[in-house]
């Protein structure tokens, strides 16, 4: 299938339908919970394929912070582990049945940005999105679709932050859904 592709400040953004742990990007995020504990979806994933040391990485981030969860909206890194992908940025979206739509719109959008601050401090060049929150914490994909493409088409304008861009897709309906969005948006 022909992969969607728009470029924003010298960005290749595209979108891509598969599983996010197989991409050899220099950071893939993962849609995490508070504790960084793990768990199903996308984190599972990521956890089974990467190895325990992830785990390990994120237990050492939450006892730095003093036991202190994750916010909705806030974002971390570790190593790969044995994933193809150099990084993980684990972000954790909001649960959209907790929010008001504005409330929820404003933390979906921080994890988009708080990912790509990340990414740029950390000088890595390359990076790919699953569709965070849309899974177990119910966010509407046509809702967070928008919100997704809109924020990182204003962080990469505002700040040339990398040089590769994928929206990873599971489902072809969302496959379908990033392509128009970021046909739209261009
Ligand atoms: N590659 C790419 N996308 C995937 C993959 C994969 N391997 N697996 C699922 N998706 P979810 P959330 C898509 O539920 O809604 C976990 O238990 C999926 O189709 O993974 O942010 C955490 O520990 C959907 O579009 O994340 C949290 O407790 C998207 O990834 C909670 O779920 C996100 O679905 C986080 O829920």
């Amino acid at each position: 299938m022909p992969s969607t592709q728009v470029q924003w400040n010298n960005c290749t953004v595209e979108v891509w339908q598969g599983d996010i742990t197989t991409l050899a990007v220099d950071a893939i995020v993962n849609a995490a919970n508070p504790w960084l504990a793990g768990g199903g979806g996308v984190d599972g994933a990521i956890h089974r394929r990467g190895g325990p040391v992830i785990l390990q990485e994120c237990q050492a981030i939450i006892r730095q912070r003093g036991n202190k969860p994750l916010e909705a909206g806030e974002a971390v890194i570790t190593t790969g582990g044995q994933l193809p992908a150099r990084y993980v940025i684990h972000t954790v979206g909001p649960v959209y049945r907790e929010w008001t739509p504005q409330q929820a719109a404003e933390r979906l959008a921080a994890c988009y940005r708080n990912s790509l601050a990340l990414l740029r401090q950390q000088g890595l060049r390359s990076i790919a999105f699953p569709g965070i929150s849309t899974g177990a914490y119910g966010y509407p994909p046509e809702e967070a679709c928008p919100i997704a493409v809109r924020t990182v088409r204003e962080q990469l304008l505002t700040h040339n932050a990398c040089d590769r861009l994928i929206f990873c897709t599971f489902s072809e309906r969302d496959y379908q859904l990033y392509s128009l969005e970021l046909t739209r948006q261009n």
